[in-house]
Protein backbone atom coordinates (compact mmCIF):
# COMPACT_ATOMS: atom_id res chain seq x y z
CA UNK A 1 0.00 0.00 0.00
CA UNK A 2 1.21 3.91 -0.85
CA UNK A 3 0.37 6.40 0.99
CA UNK A 4 1.81 9.99 1.69
CA UNK A 5 2.99 11.19 5.14
CA UNK A 6 4.41 14.31 6.58
CA UNK A 7 6.42 13.24 9.52
CA UNK A 8 7.70 15.78 12.30
CA UNK A 9 10.74 13.76 13.85
CA UNK A 10 12.83 15.49 16.75
CA UNK A 11 11.11 18.97 16.33
CA UNK A 12 12.12 18.61 12.56
CA UNK A 13 9.37 18.28 9.63
CA UNK A 14 10.50 15.34 7.94
CA UNK A 15 9.95 15.22 4.36
CA UNK A 16 7.10 14.03 2.36
CA UNK A 17 7.40 10.48 1.87
CA UNK A 18 5.29 8.20 -0.54
CA UNK A 19 7.28 5.57 1.52
CA UNK A 20 6.61 5.91 5.37
CA UNK A 21 8.71 2.51 6.00
CA UNK A 22 10.32 2.04 8.97
CA UNK A 23 14.15 2.04 9.00
CA UNK A 24 16.58 0.39 11.47
CA UNK A 25 20.13 1.36 11.39
CA UNK A 26 22.92 -0.45 13.05
CA UNK A 27 25.35 1.37 14.27
CA UNK A 28 29.02 1.36 16.08
CA UNK A 29 30.34 3.03 18.77
CA UNK A 30 29.34 6.79 18.86
CA UNK A 31 33.09 8.02 19.62
CA UNK A 32 34.96 5.83 17.63
CA UNK A 33 32.44 4.94 14.35
CA UNK A 34 33.06 7.50 11.88
CA UNK A 35 31.11 5.45 9.37
CA UNK A 36 28.10 5.24 11.67
CA UNK A 37 28.82 9.05 12.81
CA UNK A 38 27.80 9.96 8.73
CA UNK A 39 24.98 7.58 8.13
CA UNK A 40 23.14 8.88 11.96
CA UNK A 41 23.46 12.24 10.86
CA UNK A 42 21.80 11.64 7.29
CA UNK A 43 18.70 10.78 9.46
CA UNK A 44 19.27 12.72 12.30
CA UNK A 45 19.59 16.53 9.97
CA UNK A 46 17.23 15.57 7.28
CA UNK A 47 14.38 15.13 9.90
CA UNK A 48 13.89 11.13 8.67
CA UNK A 49 13.01 8.97 11.51
CA UNK A 50 15.10 5.54 12.64
CA UNK A 51 15.39 3.38 15.00
CA UNK A 52 18.98 2.43 15.74
CA UNK A 53 20.86 -0.44 17.37
CA UNK A 54 24.24 -0.35 18.40
CA UNK A 55 26.66 -3.32 18.22
CA UNK A 56 29.30 -3.36 20.56
CA UNK A 57 32.98 -2.81 19.96
CA UNK A 58 34.34 -4.18 22.50
CA UNK A 59 33.21 -8.16 22.79
CA UNK A 60 33.45 -9.22 19.31
CA UNK A 61 34.11 -7.87 15.64
CA UNK A 62 31.42 -6.57 13.54
CA UNK A 63 31.78 -8.77 10.95
CA UNK A 64 30.32 -11.38 13.74
CA UNK A 65 27.84 -8.75 15.29
CA UNK A 66 26.07 -8.86 12.03
CA UNK A 67 27.09 -12.77 10.70
CA UNK A 68 23.05 -13.12 10.60
CA UNK A 69 22.64 -10.06 7.83
CA UNK A 70 24.59 -11.04 5.04
CA UNK A 71 26.13 -9.73 2.98
CA UNK A 72 26.73 -7.08 5.91
CA UNK A 73 29.87 -6.80 7.59
CA UNK A 74 30.48 -3.45 8.77
CA UNK A 75 28.35 -0.47 10.34
CA UNK A 76 26.26 1.62 9.18
CA UNK A 77 24.23 -0.72 8.12
CA UNK A 78 20.69 -0.32 7.28
CA UNK A 79 17.48 -2.25 7.13
CA UNK A 80 14.55 -1.22 4.85
CA UNK A 81 11.26 -2.79 5.87
CA UNK A 82 11.31 -4.04 2.22
CA UNK A 83 14.22 -6.21 3.02
CA UNK A 84 17.38 -4.17 1.70
CA UNK A 85 20.19 -4.70 3.79
CA UNK A 86 22.30 -1.55 2.63
CA UNK A 87 25.43 -1.56 4.41
CA UNK A 88 27.83 0.82 2.82
CA UNK A 89 27.16 4.49 4.11
CA UNK A 90 27.33 6.43 0.11
CA UNK A 91 24.80 3.59 -0.33
CA UNK A 92 22.54 4.77 2.65
CA UNK A 93 22.40 8.76 1.64
CA UNK A 94 21.75 7.95 -2.42
CA UNK A 95 19.27 5.39 -1.32
CA UNK A 96 17.39 7.82 1.20
CA UNK A 97 17.68 10.83 -1.42
CA UNK A 98 15.77 8.52 -4.06
CA UNK A 99 12.90 7.40 -1.31
CA UNK A 100 12.84 11.26 0.02
CA UNK A 101 13.03 13.38 -2.61
CA UNK A 102 12.20 16.36 -0.93
CA UNK A 103 14.04 16.06 2.14
CA UNK A 104 17.49 18.19 0.34
CA UNK A 105 19.65 15.54 0.98
CA UNK A 106 21.64 16.58 -1.97
CA UNK A 107 21.46 19.92 -3.31
CA UNK A 108 18.57 20.53 -6.17
CA UNK A 109 20.54 22.98 -8.44
CA UNK A 110 22.03 20.76 -10.55
CA UNK A 111 25.86 22.37 -10.62
CA UNK A 112 25.47 22.25 -6.38
CA UNK A 113 23.91 18.63 -6.39
CA UNK A 114 27.24 17.15 -8.82
CA UNK A 115 29.96 19.43 -6.80
CA UNK A 116 28.73 17.84 -3.19
CA UNK A 117 27.88 13.89 -4.78
CA UNK A 118 31.67 14.51 -5.87
CA UNK A 119 33.09 15.57 -2.86
CA UNK A 120 30.68 12.80 -0.98
CA UNK A 121 32.41 10.12 -2.94
CA UNK A 122 35.95 11.03 -2.89
CA UNK A 123 35.78 11.54 0.93
CA UNK A 124 33.69 8.14 0.80
CA UNK A 125 36.92 6.73 -1.06
CA UNK A 126 39.91 8.61 -0.06
CA UNK A 127 42.24 9.99 2.55
CA UNK A 128 43.83 6.83 3.92
CA UNK A 129 46.25 8.69 5.48
CA UNK A 130 44.55 10.67 8.04
CA UNK A 131 41.88 8.12 8.63
CA UNK A 132 44.69 5.51 9.42
CA UNK A 133 46.73 7.60 11.60
CA UNK A 134 44.41 10.32 12.98
CA UNK A 135 41.29 7.75 14.02
CA UNK A 136 37.98 9.36 15.20
CA UNK A 137 38.30 9.20 18.84
CA UNK A 138 35.13 11.87 20.37
CA UNK A 139 36.32 11.34 23.90
CA UNK A 140 40.05 12.59 23.31
CA UNK A 141 41.55 15.95 22.09
CA UNK A 142 45.36 16.09 21.58
CA UNK A 143 48.22 18.53 21.55
CA UNK A 144 51.62 17.73 19.76
CA UNK A 145 50.31 15.29 16.72
CA UNK A 146 53.09 15.64 14.65
CA UNK A 147 51.15 14.61 10.95
CA UNK A 148 52.99 12.89 8.05
CA UNK A 149 53.66 14.17 4.73
CA UNK A 150 50.76 12.21 3.57
CA UNK A 151 48.23 13.07 6.22
CA UNK A 152 49.38 16.52 5.47
CA UNK A 153 49.14 15.89 1.48
CA UNK A 154 45.34 14.66 2.54
CA UNK A 155 44.75 18.04 4.77
CA UNK A 156 45.91 20.15 1.64
CA UNK A 157 43.20 18.29 -0.71
CA UNK A 158 40.53 18.76 1.39
CA UNK A 159 40.85 22.43 1.94
CA UNK A 160 41.21 22.77 -1.87
CA UNK A 161 38.01 20.67 -2.22
CA UNK A 162 36.13 22.35 0.44
CA UNK A 163 37.56 26.33 -0.93
CA UNK A 164 35.75 24.84 -4.28
CA UNK A 165 32.40 24.08 -3.20
CA UNK A 166 32.41 26.84 -0.54
CA UNK A 167 33.63 29.39 -3.42
CA UNK A 168 30.73 27.81 -6.16
CA UNK A 169 28.13 28.55 -3.76
CA UNK A 170 29.28 31.47 -2.11
CA UNK A 171 26.31 30.98 0.98
CA UNK A 172 27.72 28.83 3.84
CA UNK A 173 28.07 28.04 6.77
CA UNK A 174 27.81 24.88 4.82
CA UNK A 175 29.77 23.34 1.87
CA UNK A 176 27.08 23.90 -1.07
CA UNK A 177 24.61 25.88 1.20
CA UNK A 178 22.67 24.16 3.06
CA UNK A 179 23.69 21.12 4.93
CA UNK A 180 24.01 18.15 2.37
CA UNK A 181 25.09 14.32 2.54
CA UNK A 182 28.32 15.80 1.97
CA UNK A 183 28.63 18.14 4.99
CA UNK A 184 27.96 14.58 6.54
CA UNK A 185 30.34 12.71 4.89
CA UNK A 186 32.65 15.29 6.95
CA UNK A 187 31.49 16.05 9.62
CA UNK A 188 34.50 12.74 11.24
CA UNK A 189 36.88 15.19 9.39
CA UNK A 190 36.12 18.25 10.96
CA UNK A 191 36.80 15.94 14.46
CA UNK A 192 39.69 14.69 13.47
CA UNK A 193 40.61 17.96 12.51
CA UNK A 194 39.53 19.35 16.04
CA UNK A 195 40.83 15.80 17.59
CA UNK A 196 43.97 16.03 16.34
CA UNK A 197 45.17 19.94 16.42
CA UNK A 198 45.70 19.69 12.81
CA UNK A 199 46.19 23.41 11.50
CA UNK A 200 44.31 24.21 8.14
CA UNK A 201 43.40 27.73 6.89
CA UNK A 202 40.69 30.28 8.29
CA UNK A 203 38.37 29.22 5.72
CA UNK A 204 38.62 25.49 6.69
CA UNK A 205 38.99 26.29 10.28
CA UNK A 206 35.31 27.97 10.14
CA UNK A 207 33.91 25.18 8.33
CA UNK A 208 35.31 22.78 10.91
CA UNK A 209 33.60 24.97 13.72
CA UNK A 210 30.53 25.00 11.75
CA UNK A 211 30.43 21.00 12.34
CA UNK A 212 31.51 21.44 16.24
CA UNK A 213 28.46 23.46 16.59
CA UNK A 214 25.94 21.74 14.68
CA UNK A 215 23.46 20.44 17.47
CA UNK A 216 22.93 17.06 15.61
CA UNK A 217 26.71 16.75 15.77
CA UNK A 218 27.03 17.56 19.92
CA UNK A 219 24.12 15.47 20.15
CA UNK A 220 25.50 12.35 19.20
CA UNK A 221 29.37 13.56 20.47
CA UNK A 222 27.43 13.72 23.94
CA UNK A 223 25.76 10.34 23.67
CA UNK A 224 28.91 8.62 22.94
CA UNK A 225 30.20 10.38 25.96
CA UNK A 226 28.22 8.69 28.32
CA UNK A 227 27.23 5.85 26.74
CA UNK A 228 30.36 2.99 25.71
CA UNK A 229 33.79 2.57 27.33
CA UNK A 230 36.87 4.59 26.41
CA UNK A 231 38.44 1.85 23.77
CA UNK A 232 42.11 1.23 24.35
CA UNK A 233 42.87 0.50 20.60
CA UNK A 234 41.69 4.22 19.96
CA UNK A 235 43.89 5.77 22.31
CA UNK A 236 47.02 7.72 21.42
CA UNK A 237 49.97 8.69 23.47
CA UNK A 238 49.85 12.90 22.85
CA UNK A 239 49.70 15.40 25.65
CA UNK A 240 45.55 15.83 25.97
CA UNK A 241 43.95 19.47 25.73
CA UNK A 242 40.24 20.30 26.34
CA UNK A 243 37.61 20.21 23.28
CA UNK A 244 38.01 23.23 21.22
CA UNK A 245 33.97 23.04 20.30
CA UNK A 246 31.49 23.93 22.91
CA UNK A 247 30.51 21.56 26.04
CA UNK A 248 27.27 18.97 26.61
CA UNK A 249 25.38 20.60 29.12
CA UNK A 250 25.17 18.57 32.50
CA UNK A 251 22.17 16.50 33.32
CA UNK A 252 22.01 13.90 35.68
CA UNK A 253 20.84 10.47 35.54
CA UNK A 254 17.49 9.56 37.82
CA UNK A 255 16.32 6.55 39.18
CA UNK A 256 13.10 6.84 37.72
CA UNK A 257 9.82 9.09 35.71
CA UNK A 258 7.72 9.98 34.85
CA UNK A 259 9.25 11.76 31.66
CA UNK A 260 7.90 14.07 29.29
CA UNK A 261 8.47 11.96 26.58
CA UNK A 262 7.30 8.15 27.04
CA UNK A 263 9.35 7.28 23.29
CA UNK A 264 12.43 7.31 23.34
CA UNK A 265 13.21 9.45 20.65
CA UNK A 266 16.47 7.69 18.99
CA UNK A 267 14.54 4.02 18.57
CA UNK A 268 11.36 4.93 19.07
CA UNK A 269 11.25 2.27 21.82
CA UNK A 270 9.47 2.75 25.41
CA UNK A 271 11.64 5.40 27.22
CA UNK A 272 13.88 2.88 30.48
CA UNK A 273 16.35 5.41 31.67
CA UNK A 274 16.14 8.83 32.70
CA UNK A 275 17.91 12.16 33.54
CA UNK A 276 16.95 15.84 34.82
CA UNK A 277 18.01 18.47 33.38
CA UNK A 278 16.89 22.15 34.69
CA UNK A 279 14.30 20.28 36.70
CA UNK A 280 12.63 18.63 34.19
CA UNK A 281 12.51 14.72 33.27
CA UNK A 282 13.38 13.50 30.15
CA UNK A 283 13.82 9.39 28.84
CA UNK A 284 15.36 7.22 26.90
CA UNK A 285 15.61 3.73 25.57
CA UNK A 286 19.21 2.67 26.14
CA UNK A 287 19.65 -0.70 23.98
CA UNK A 288 22.49 -2.59 22.65
CA UNK A 289 22.36 -6.22 20.94
CA UNK A 290 24.98 -8.83 20.96
CA UNK A 291 23.41 -11.00 18.29
CA UNK A 292 21.96 -9.52 15.44
CA UNK A 293 19.41 -10.52 12.99
CA UNK A 294 16.70 -9.04 10.95
CA UNK A 295 13.93 -10.43 13.18
CA UNK A 296 16.14 -9.42 17.04
CA UNK A 297 16.81 -5.71 15.05
CA UNK A 298 12.82 -5.31 15.27
CA UNK A 299 12.27 -6.90 18.38
CA UNK A 300 12.56 -4.30 21.36
CA UNK A 301 16.38 -3.95 22.65
CA UNK A 302 18.33 -5.63 25.60
CA UNK A 303 18.84 -2.82 28.06
CA UNK A 304 21.44 -2.16 30.20
CA UNK A 305 22.16 0.95 32.49
CA UNK A 306 23.79 3.97 32.12
CA UNK A 307 25.89 5.69 34.64
CA UNK A 308 25.38 9.19 33.49
CA UNK A 309 23.26 11.35 31.00
CA UNK A 310 24.44 14.41 29.20
CA UNK A 311 22.41 16.32 26.84
CA UNK A 312 23.25 18.90 24.52
CA UNK A 313 20.59 20.74 23.75
CA UNK A 314 18.52 21.22 26.63
CA UNK A 315 16.04 18.66 26.20
CA UNK A 316 16.53 15.63 24.00
CA UNK A 317 13.55 16.47 22.10
N1 LIG B 1 32.65 1.51 3.22
C1 LIG B 1 31.93 1.37 4.47
C2 LIG B 1 32.91 1.46 5.61
C3 LIG B 1 32.29 1.10 6.94
C4 LIG B 1 33.32 0.75 7.99
O1 LIG B 1 34.50 0.50 7.67
N2 LIG B 1 32.88 0.73 9.24
C5 LIG B 1 33.75 0.32 10.33
C6 LIG B 1 33.39 1.04 11.60
S1 LIG B 1 33.64 2.79 11.43
C7 LIG B 1 33.56 -1.15 10.59
O2 LIG B 1 32.44 -1.62 10.69
N3 LIG B 1 34.67 -1.90 10.65
C8 LIG B 1 34.64 -3.30 10.90
C9 LIG B 1 35.32 -3.70 12.17
O3 LIG B 1 35.76 -2.81 12.91
O4 LIG B 1 35.39 -4.90 12.45
C10 LIG B 1 30.85 2.45 4.53
O5 LIG B 1 30.91 3.40 3.78
O6 LIG B 1 29.90 2.32 5.32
Amino acid sequence: MVCIARIRFHGVPAATTTCPMTYHLILGDRSFSSWSLRAWLLFERFGIPVKTRFVDFNDKSVAEHLADLPPARTVPTLLTDDGAVICESLAIAEELATRHPDAGLWPNDPLRRATARTLAAEMHSGFGALRNDCPMNLRATYSGFAPSDDVKADITRIEEIWAHARNLAGDGPWLLGDYSVADAFFAPVAARIAGYGLPVSPDAQAYVDTHLHDPAFRRWRAMGLVRGETLERYKRDYPRVDWPGPSPLDAKPVDSGPSENAVCPYSGDPVTHFMELDGRIFGQASGSATVLSRQNALQKPNTRPSSSMKCVTGSPE
